[in-house]
C-alpha cells in the first residue's frame, strides 16, 4: 500500500492570532508575536500551525470577513511579517496552514463593492435577489425567503444602491459568494495558488461545505416566489434555516474536485482540511477518500453540537455513551479509506476542560485536561490542539454581557432575549458563559504578569478582551517548568504519536460502549495492540467488563505506555480493577 501521507502522523496547532501574542502594545495579537513564540511551539512537538485569518478585514467577525485575500491587515502586521513567519517556521520544521474563507467575503471587498452595480462584470459574484413582488423593498417581509442568519436576523440584507437583497449566512457584512459563477471559482483558485507559491503549506477551509446552494432548475432558491422548492419551517426566532439547502449542496464534490485539480495537483507537502458543518460520516469518507481527489480531511461537528437542548445557548452535561457513539461513527466510516480530524476545541468552541472536564479546582482541572487529551489523541486521525488547550486554559467565566466581544453571542442575546423572547436574560447569560465563542478567545496566558505576558505590561491600552484572572496560576511559564503539567503531558502524547505508527494508523475499536464514565478502546496494527482506558468522571470507578477482561489477559505487570497520573499508579489501579477520578491509562496488550 502507498505510505500514509505525512499529515496522517502530524499534530496541528491552531493559533487565533488576535489573542496569541501582542508585540506592539495595541492589545491585539500580531504575526510578529507568533514568530516570537515559534520555539515554544516547536518544543511542544507540533508539526503544523493553522492560523485563523490575518488578511485585510474590517474585523466584523474577527477576520472571517475578508476585504483583501492577498494582503495582511495592519492589525496583524504586513506581508513581510508573514514571509518572515513562514521562513522562521520552516526553519524549525513547522508548516504554516492559512485559513481560507471563501464561502463569503467582507462587504468591503472590492468584488462586492463592484457587484452592487448590476452592469459590472462582478454583478453575478454574489447571491442577489429582488424584493418579493408586491412588497416595499427594505421593509420586513420583502425578503426573498425567510432564511435567518447564523448571526441573528434575516439572512437577506437590502442594498439600496442596487435595489436588491444579498444573501449572507453569517453577518450582514459577510455576503455569500456565488460559486455557481466560474469567474468566482477562478479568482479563488488564483488566490490560493498565490499563497501556496508564497510558501504556505495548505489551508483550513472555512465552512467549505456551504458553498453549493440548492436551487430549482430555473436557479430559484427555496421559498423564492415561483421556486419549485419550498422553504423549510420557521423556527422559534422567526426565521427558517438556510442549512438544509446550503450544507453539502448538489455541486459540493464537483467544486472540491475542481479546486484540487486547479490548485493542488502537481504540488506536494501540503495539507487541506475543510470545516464541514452538515456533513455525515459517510460523506466524510467520500470527500476524504484520496481516489476522489477532494480534501485530505474535514472537521465534523456532531460531537460538539449534541450536548445541548436544541440550541447551543441551552447546554446539557456530557452524555458519554452518546459521545462515544458519535466518535465511533466517525472512526468506523473512515476505517478503510478516508481520514479523520480529531478536535474538541477551537476558536468557536468553549474550552474543553470547562465543558467536559472539571475546572473547579486546580487538581481536577489538570487531571481532567490530561484525561480528555489522552482520550482524543489516542484515536485514529490527525489531532488539532487549540491554543491554550495544552495549558489546560479554562472558560472565561464572564458574568456580564459587556465583557463579551463576539457578534454571535451579542446578536443571539438581543434576538433571543429582547426580540423573540424565547429565553430569559439569566438563562441566556448562563448559556453564553458556558458555550460562547469568547471563552476560547481570551488572551493566551504566557506568564503570571499583569496581562499574562500577552501584551507589554506597560501597554497603553487594555487587551481587546479581558485576560482570565486565573493566568496567575495557569500559564506557559509555570507549565513548561513543571514535568507534571498539562503541557508536559501533551509533549508526551505528541511524541508517542510520532514514535509509534500504531497511534496514527492503527485500527480503532470501541469497547464497553455503554459505560457512562469510562471511555475505552483498542488500537491494533500488525499484531501490536494498545488498550486506552480513561475515566472521564470525577469519581473512582470500576473497570467495565470487557476492559477488565483485556487487562486481566495481560501479563501480571501491565506494560504502561502512557498514563495521566503515573505508570506506578496505573499498575495499582489496574490491579485493583478501578480508576481514580480522571485517570487515563494506555497499556500494550
Ligand atoms: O464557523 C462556522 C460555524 O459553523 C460556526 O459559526 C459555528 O457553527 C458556530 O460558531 C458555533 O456556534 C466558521 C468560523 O470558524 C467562524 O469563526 C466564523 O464566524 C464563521 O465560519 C463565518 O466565517
Ligand atoms: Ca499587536
Amino acid at each position: 500500500a502507498t505510505p500514509n501521507p505525512w499529515w496522517t502522523n502530524a499534530v496541528v496547532y491552531q493559533i487565533y492570532p488576535r489573542s496569541f501574542q501582542d508585540t506592539n502594545g495595541d492589545g491585539f495579537g500580531d504575526i510578529k508575536g507568533i514568530t516570537s513564540r515559534l520555539d515554544y511551539l516547536a518544543d511542544l512537538g507540533v508539526d503544523v500551525l493553522w492560523l485563523s485569518p490575518v488578511y485585510k478585514s474590517p474585523q466584523d467577525d474577527n477576520g472571517y470577513d475578508i476585504s483583501d485575500y492577498q494582503d495582511i491587515d495592519p492589525l496583524f502586521g504586513t506581508l513581510a511579517d508573514m514571509d518572515e513567519l513562514i521562513a522562521e517556521a520552516h526553519q524549525r520544521g513547522l508548516k504554516i496552514v492559512m485559513d481560507l474563507v471563501v464561502n463569503h467575503t467582507s462587504d468591503e471587498h472590492a468584488w462586492f463593492q463592484a457587484s452592487k452595480n448590476p452592469n459590472d462584470p462582478h454583478a453575478d459574484w454574489y447571491w442577489w435577489r429582488p424584493a418579493r413582488p408586491g412588497t416595499t423593498p427594505g421593509t420586513p417581509g420583502a425578503e426573498p425567503n425567510q432564511w435567518g442568519s447564523y448571526f441573528g436576523g434575516s439572512a437577506w440584507e437590502y442594498c439600496p444602491e442596487r435595489g436588491e437583497y444579498f444573501f449572507h449566512q453569517f453577518s450582514k457584512k459577510q455576503p455569500d459568494l456565488n460559486w455557481e459563477n466560474p469567474a468566482v471559482r477562478r479568482a479563488v483558485y488564483d488566490m490560493m495558488n498565490w499563497w501556496l507559491d508564497r510558501g504556505v503549506d495548505g489551508f483550513r477551509m472555512d465552512v467549505i461545505t456551504l458553498i453549493s446552494k440548492r436551487t430549482d432548475k430555473n436557479g430559484k432558491l427555496p421559498g423564492e416566489v415561483g421556486s419549485e422548492i419550498p422553504d423549510g419551517p420557521v423556527g422559534e426566532e422567526g426565521y427558517s434555516s438556510p442549512n438544509p439547502f446550503c450544507a453539502d449542496g448538489p455541486r459540493q464534490d464537483e467544486f472540491l474536485a475542481e479546486m484540487r485539480r486547479e490548485v493542488f495537483d502537481g504540488r506536494s507537502g501540503f495539507m487541506t482540511v475543510g470545516e464541514a458543518p452538515g456533513i455525515t460520516p459517510a460523506r466524510n469518507e467520500h470527500i476524504t477518500d484520496p481516489a476522489n481527489g477532494e480534501l485530505d480531511m474535514l472537521f465534523l461537528f456532531e460531537h460538539v453540537d449534541f450536548d445541548c437542548d436544541g440550541t447551543k445557548w441551552k447546554p446539557r452535561p456530557l452524555d458519554l455513551p452518546r459521545l462515544k457513539q458519535i466518535m465511533a461513527g466517525y472512526q468506523t466510516a473512515v476505517a478503510g479509506v478516508g481520514w479523520a480530524s480529531l478536535f474538541d476545541g477551537n476558536h468557536d468552541q468553549p474550552r474543553v476542560v470547562s465543558r467536559w472536564g472539571d475546572d473547579t479546582t486546580d487538581e481536577a482541572r489538570v487531571r481532567s485536561a490530561k484525561a480528555l487529551a489522552l482520550m482524543l489523541h489516542m484515536h485514529r486521525g490527525t489531532p488539532y490542539v487549540y491554543q491554550g488547550e495544552e495549558l489546560g486554559m479554562t472558560n472565561a467565566h464572564f458574568t456580564r454581557l459587556d465583557q463579551y466581544r463576539d457578534l454571535e453571542s451579542l446578536n443571539a442575546y438581543r434576538q433571543r432575549v429582547e426580540e423573540a423572547h424565547v429565553q430569559s436574560a439569566e438563562s441566556m447569560l448562563a448559556g453564553i458563559a458556558a458555550r460562547g465563542r469568547d471563552n476560547s478567545r481570551t488572551p493566551m496566558q504566557w506568564d503570571d504578569s499583569t496581562y499574562a505576558g500577552f501584551t507589554t505590561p506597560d501597554a497603553a491600552v487594555e487587551p481587546w478582551i479581558a485576560v482570565n484572572d486565573n493566568h496567575v496560576t495557569i500559564n506557559a511559564a509555570a507549565a513548561t517548568a513543571d514535568p507534571h503539567s498539562v503541557y508536559a503531558f501533551y509533549q508526551q502524547l505528541i511524541a508517542l504519536r510520532h514514535n509509534n505508527p500504531i497511534v496514527a494508523a492503527g485500527s480503532w475499536k470501541l469497547i464497553d460502549a455503554d459505560d457512562e464514565h469510562i471511555y475505552a478502546f483498542v488500537r491494533a496494527l500488525d499484531g501490536e495492540r494498545l488498550l486506552t482506558v480513561v475515566n472521564l468522571s470525577g469519581g473512582t470507578v470500576t473497570l467495565p467488563h470487557d476492559t477488565a477482561e483485556l487487562v486481566a489477559d495481560g501479563v501480571t505487570e501491565p506494560d504502561v505506555v502512557i498514563a495521566t497520573h503515573s505508570a506506578s499508579h496505573a499498575v495499582v489501579s489496574l490491579a485493583n480493577n478501578e480508576l481514580d477520578p480522571w485517570e487515563g491509562i494506555v497499556i500494550r496488550l
